[in-house]
């Protein structure tokens, strides 16, 4: 917060004093948690009443000290959290005596609340529209002393203490009113709260024509809704608690509602009725913590993304009638969902696939699409020339016929910077017999407790098996600081050499980076990866073969 603006704005305890000392309307509304203590201040209220009846009810359980204090004060926190707003806590009875009172005002303090209302009741008291005669009204003096207690507590000479008396509620008249009243003034209470619960203003009005004491009085009008404001005014009473009506909003919405869903099982039967998700996101201020996000959380180089090559067909006979072998089940999933997966554990959550046979059957949630359509005539080259746009900042390019363990990706991810590749050292042990594998030769040493650079010297059909040191396994990754010399390559081939474009492998990719005087990293494993080029690949890997 601006310092210069927490000095000019007075505390929440002196905003509250001085509305409550003030001969304008004052009217204290009701808020049972932190969003209808928002609301009530985007509505346009000055104060807020923190009513135990709305606190208990919104908890579930009765007005009658059902909620602990500590209970309530959670909420009064969030209350003050989330407004800025001062905040006047119906405090009931101090829930004990003079000692707890003293407790809960400064606890209240800490919490930024600016005052506690403390009526003459017994704990645990029971709300004063039910069997209000039998209500038991606690000793003047005990009470005053409660009174006294507060103020010699509180910390901030601000800070409100609002002494309500229930004398009209037990039904003892407008003398005990008045005695009481002054005795809990002469204590120090900074306002007089007379309730009363007659349908007309009768008791607040005699009891303001005996009323002399400068202390300020406020009234809560449930009973009495009809009776004009400003006939109380008249009469010498500024402050008003609306003591209930946003819990009594709450309820009729829902019950009305709930109910139309409960019967229609229609979504659509409140749907323009209600507040929509997005204003949700508005009172929650979800903007400031995208804005802190930018601030705190590392910056977009942290951001990998991940690129899944799945265009072609596969000879896979019957089981890609309608699907590509990106979609084939394997162990219970597509085979793309091995890869998402994969690539999510390791915090990669941008992925991009490029389809292109039987595309619409490559549908999977949360993913960017590319599409190659000529992906029969094509390449792989040109498949990742569709999804250029999508090669920014630090991209793992996938073969979508591949499956890996996870430390594979976990080590090319954290393989330094440039462009790296991972190579399986054991690619003989795999006995495969394809007449084409991503075959290399390295050079250097990678050794991963000794020396660990070791460079790509050529990759693909230039390679022969004697020659050979590994075999690339399909996992590429382009760091972010050669992305764009590797967009710009793509774009050159398209323009220069737009066959090779359209034919070209990725190992040709790699060849030309090479060529080119770039430094592909090799990062060698032993296994633990499968291709999955055919049927027989496919009925291997789902025997666990
Ligand atoms: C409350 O809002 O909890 C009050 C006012 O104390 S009343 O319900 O009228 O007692
Ligand atoms: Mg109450």
């Amino acid at each position: 917060m601006d310092s210069r603006k927490a000095e000019s704005t007075p505390s929440r305890a002196r905003q509250l004093k001085d509305l409550l000392q003030s001969k304008d309307v004052t009217v204290l509304m009701e808020a049972h948690n932190g969003l209808s203590a928002k609301l009530a201040e985007e509505a346009g209220f000055s104060a807020l009443w923190g009513s135990g009846l709305a606190i208990s009810a919104a908890l579930g359980v009765r007005d009658a000290n059902e909620a602990s204090w500590t209970d309530v004060l959670q909420v009064l926190e969030f209350m003050a959290d989330a407004s800025s707003l001062p905040i006047l806590l119906d405090g009931d009875t101090g829930y004990g005596n003079f000692n707890n009172v003293r407790r809960l005002v400064r606890k209240l303090e800490q919490r930024q609340v600016a005052g506690v209302c403390l009526e003459d009741k017994l704990f645990p008291k029971t709300n004063s529209f039910i069997d209000g005669e039998k209500q038991v009204l606690a000793q003047v003096d005990e009470f005053a002393g409660k009174i006294r207690a507060a103020k010699d507590t509180q910390a901030d000479s601000d800070f409100v203490v609002v002494a309500r008396t229930e004398a009209f509620i037990a039904g003892w008249g407008l003398e005990e009113a008045l005695l009481r009243a002054t005795a809990y003034a002469e204590a120090g209470a900074d306002c007089i709260l007379v309730h009363s619960k007659r349908k007309d203003s009768q008791d607040i009005m005699s009891f303001m024509e005996h009323w002399t004491y400068a202390t300020p009085v406020v009234i809560v009008p449930t009973k009495y809704p009809t009776e004009p404001i400003a006939s109380f005014m008249e009469a010498g009473i500024s402050n008003f608690i609306f003591a209930n009506q946003a819990i009594r909003s709450v309820i009729t919405t829902l019950q009305t509602n709930l109910g139309k869903l409960a019967k229609t099982r229609d979504l659509m039967a409140v749907e323009h009725d209600i507040a929509t998700v997005d204003e949700i996101f508005r009172l929650q201020d979800v903007q400031e913590l995208k804005r802190s996000e930018k601030l705190y959380l590392p910056t977009p180089e942290g951001d990998v993304r991940g690129l899944i090559l799945a265009a072609t067909q596969g000879d896979f006979g019957e089981l890609v009638q309608d699907k590509p072998k990106a979609m084939l089940f394997l162990h219970g999933k597509p085979i793309i969902s091995w890869h998402v997966e994969a690539f999510r554990r390791q915090g990669v959550k941008k992925i991009g696939v490029v389809r292109g046979f039987k595309k619409e059957a490559v549908k999977l949630a949360g993913l960017d699409y590319f599409d190659n359509d000529e992906f029969a005539d094509t390449g792989e080259l040109f498949s990742l020339y569709q999804a250029r746009d999508y090669l920014q900042g630090d991209t793992i390019i996938a073969y979508g016929d591949i499956i890996f363990d996870d430390f594979i990706l976990q080590r090319l991810l954290t393989h330094g910077e440039g462009i790296s590749i991972a190579v399986d050292a054991a690619w003989k042990m795999r006995k495969r017999t394809d007449p084409v594998r991503d075959l290399v030769v390295t050079e250097g040493l990678d050794d991963p407790i000794g020396e660990t650079h070791c460079t790509l010297v050529k990759a693909g059909s230039a390679v022969s098996a004697e020659e050979a040191s590994g075999e690339w396994i399909g996992l590429l990754r382009l760091g972010a600081d050669k992305i764009e010399m590797v967009r710009g390559l793509l774009e050159k081939l398209a323009q220069e050499e737009p066959e090779v474009l359209r034919k070209g492998d990725l190992p040709q990719l790699l060849n030309r980076l090479v060529d080119a005087g770039e430094e592909v990293g090799a990062l060698h494993i032993y296994g633990h990866w499968r291709d999955l080029d055919d049927q027989k690949d496919l009925l291997a890997a789902r025997a666990g073969r």
